[in-house]
């Protein structure tokens, strides 16, 4: 379950209940105050997931409190019991307390059959605390790289529906990407077509 230094990969995590729980809600939050959105990236290239934001809204390069680049609005609060979760994966994968973690934001990408994610680092946070990162519905190949540069060293996993993975440590700067999905791999048919993702951060910002 350990994929690198701090990387921690534990799969099936949430039980069925949960992931159902969790799918429901990231479903209403696509929906609004900020409706889930290919991001555009500052190169012109328009990511293949939708996105949306908690607590705070993410730009490539940047977080802000309203949507200026959608509808500006200000993006619905990350509720507590998210970050609960977060902070009890974090205390299961590094096997200490945890009471100390405070996301204050949430990303949470929707992938449909041919959506991907190219490898990248999240560096547009302040803080280095850990990410959390829960999957849900389809399966993806997840590939997970090195510090230095997009190629290779990398290691490609199956993220499952359930699934937890912790990047902390050393590992909070690796690039890292969706390869692909894979199609009809959900489950449970009562998730929503597609792969759902959420990661937790916390941005560092006041
Ligand atoms: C996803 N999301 O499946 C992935 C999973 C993103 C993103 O990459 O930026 O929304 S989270 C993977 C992740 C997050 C932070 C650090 C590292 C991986 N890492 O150091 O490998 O939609
Ligand atoms: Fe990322």
């Amino acid at each position: 379950r350990e994929v690198g230094p701090g990387a921690v990969h534990l799969p099936g995590w949430l039980d069925a209940d949960r992931q159902r729980r969790l799918a429901d809600a990231c479903l209403r939050w696509a929906a609004g105050p900020v409706p889930a959105r290919h991001t555009l990236l500052p190169g012109g290239h328009r990511m293949s997931a939708r996105t949306v934001c908690l607590g705070w809204h993410w730009q490539p390069y940047r977080y802000s409190r309203t949507a200026d680049d959608v509808n500006g609005e200000p993006v619905a609060p990350l509720p507590d019991w998210l970050a609960e979760w977060g902070r009890a994966a974090l205390a299961e994968s590094y096997r200490q307390p945890s009471d100390d973690y405070r996301p204050d934001t949430a990303l949470i990408n929707f992938y449909d059959a041919d959506a991907r994610m190219g490898m990248h680092q999240d560096s547009d946070e302040k803080a280095r605390e850990p990410v959390v990162s829960f999957s849900l519905g389809d399966s993806c190949l997840f590939r997970f790289g090195n510090t230095e540069n997009r190629s290779r060293p990398y290691t490609d996993l199956t993220l499952a529906s359930g699934d937890v993975f912790v990047f902390g440590g050393e590992s909070r700067l690796a690039y890292h990407g969706v390869v692909r999905v894979e199609p009809g791999s959900s489950p449970d048919p009562a998730l929503p077509a597609g792969r759902i993702n959420i990661t937790l951060r916390a941005t560092g910002l006041g």
